[in-house]
């Protein structure tokens, strides 16, 4: 059989999302997440004036040489935007063989490593009282890993922590439209002081190792705005805390930064959300300068890729943390989770739940229990788009936020 039709769904049940859909001879549908938060038009372009007419009868069985052939073949290789591009196409293909054979995808990735997939969820409060209000939430729903992020003294709203009043909701959104909800033109921008950040997070560890003992997994996301220095500083710090893993400390081009960071202090680190190809990972590898490899599949060329970055990864003690966001869609959620259950160098799963508009339009066969989260066991990825519902909810620009420094200056992300 071959592939027959590839058509690209753009829609925003909440938020924005990317989904390629690919149909076989015989009327297999695969489903794979494109989106690229910030930047979905730019892949939706990718593959529909891209790659659509490239995939028509191929092999939709074909999947190793698919991928080698949308990565070699072209003269630009690698970024974010290939890479998503790759990866939806990547996950439709995986999702069309599994629905083939009438599995779910773990299995053909060598069956369940483990019962369930832990979880850790996003803890979030303007100030300690209500950071503490979230993380109680969350442990009593089950959570048995949490990532804090809180606000400091002195700076107004920081990424990563939720606008909500706390009892109503404690996530925060990655992208941000106009106020009365349209369309936005710019990115907002806020203020950021790292110097006033690093004298107040070590009390905010402190607080919550009293209020919530020593069992509780504490994670904790320095959105990469550290120079080396001041992130070996924080680390070693924070390390009395005993954190599950320090995310996103410095800049994550300069591989080598961490060196400095991993020289000294024991606090585990973790990086590679922005990351795309398992080069970007080379160094911070091979010296195992991290313990856990962030990657989203939606970024990082899809299930093939992810894979053998994970297997590379294995050979040298460092485990699995992969990046699930809201900006995940749902479909490329469910492709972590079969990846999650198959390794063996399985080390957390982040769950950002959506919200019940993204999850009427997206339906799931993936389960959250008391702290674990499991793929399903409907054959392939387990989620269908309802390209129907789709339909009502129409693209809408918005953008991740920007922050300078006090005095006015461009701050890194
Ligand atoms: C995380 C994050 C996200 C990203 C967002 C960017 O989940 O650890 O840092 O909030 O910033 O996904 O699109
Ligand atoms: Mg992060």
């Amino acid at each position: 059989m071959t592939i027959e039709n590839v058509t690209v769904n753009v829609t925003s049940p909440g938020r924005n999302f990317v989904t390629l859909k690919i149909v076989t001879s015989d009327g297999i549908v695969g489903w794979g997440d494109a989106t690229l938060n910030g930047r979905e038009l730019s892949v939706a372009s990718y593959l529909d004036d891209h790659l659509a007419s490239i995939l028509i009868g191929r092999d939709e069985d074909r999947i190793e040489d698919t991928w080698q052939y949308l990565y070699r073949s072209p003269y630009w290789r690698r970024g974010p935007v290939t890479m998503a591009a790759i990866a939806a196409v990547d996950m439709a293909l995986w999702d069309i063989k599994a629905k083939k054979a009438g599995v779910p995808l773990y299995q053909l990735l060598g069956g369940a490593s483990r019962d369930g997939i832990r979880a850790y969820c996003h803890a979030s409060g303007g100030d300690y009282a209500a950071l503490k209000d979230a993380i109680t939430g969350y442990v009593e729903s089950g959570f048995t890993a949490v990532r804090v992020q809180t606000g400091v003294p002195g700076l107004g709203q920081i990424y990563g922590v939720a606008t909500n009043k706390p009892g109503a909701k404690y996530d925060y959104e990655p992208a941000k439209r106009a106020a009365d909800g349209t369309a936005a033109t710019a990115p907002t921008e806020e203020v950021w002081d790292t110097n006033a950040y690093l004298a107040h997070m070590p009390g905010v560890f402190e607080s919550i190792r009293a209020d919530f003992g020593t069992d509780l997994r504490i994670l904790h996301d320095g959105h990469h705005r550290m120079s080396p220095i001041e992130a070996a500083r924080f680390a070693k710090d924070v390390e009395p805390y005993r954190l599950f893993w320090l995310e996103d400390c410095t800049p994550g081009e300069d591989q080598t930064a961490l060196r400095l960071v991993r020289q000294h202090s024991t606090t585990p680190l973790a990086i590679g959300e922005v990351f795309n190809t398992v080069f970007d990972y080379q160094t911070l590898i091979t010296e195992r300068l991290i313990d856990y490899v962030r990657s989203a599949v939606t970024h990082t060329g899809g299930i093939t890729a992810m894979k053998k970055l994970l297997d590379f990864a294995a050979i040298y003690g460092i485990k699995s943390g992969i990046h699930g966001p809201t900006d995940i869609s749902p479909v490329g959620m469910a492709a972590a989770l079969h990846l999650d259950l198959a390794i063996h160098n399985f080390g957390i799963q982040e769950y950002m739940p959506h919200s019940e508009t993204t999850l009427d339009v997206f339906q799931t066969s993936f389960t959250f229990e008391r702290g674990f989260l499991h793929p399903g066991d409907t054959p392939g990825l387990g989620v269908e788009l309802d390209e129907e519902a789709a339909s009502a909810f129409e693209y809408t620009k918005a953008y991740l936020p920007a922050n300078r420094l006090t005095d006015g200056t461009v701050h890194d992300w």
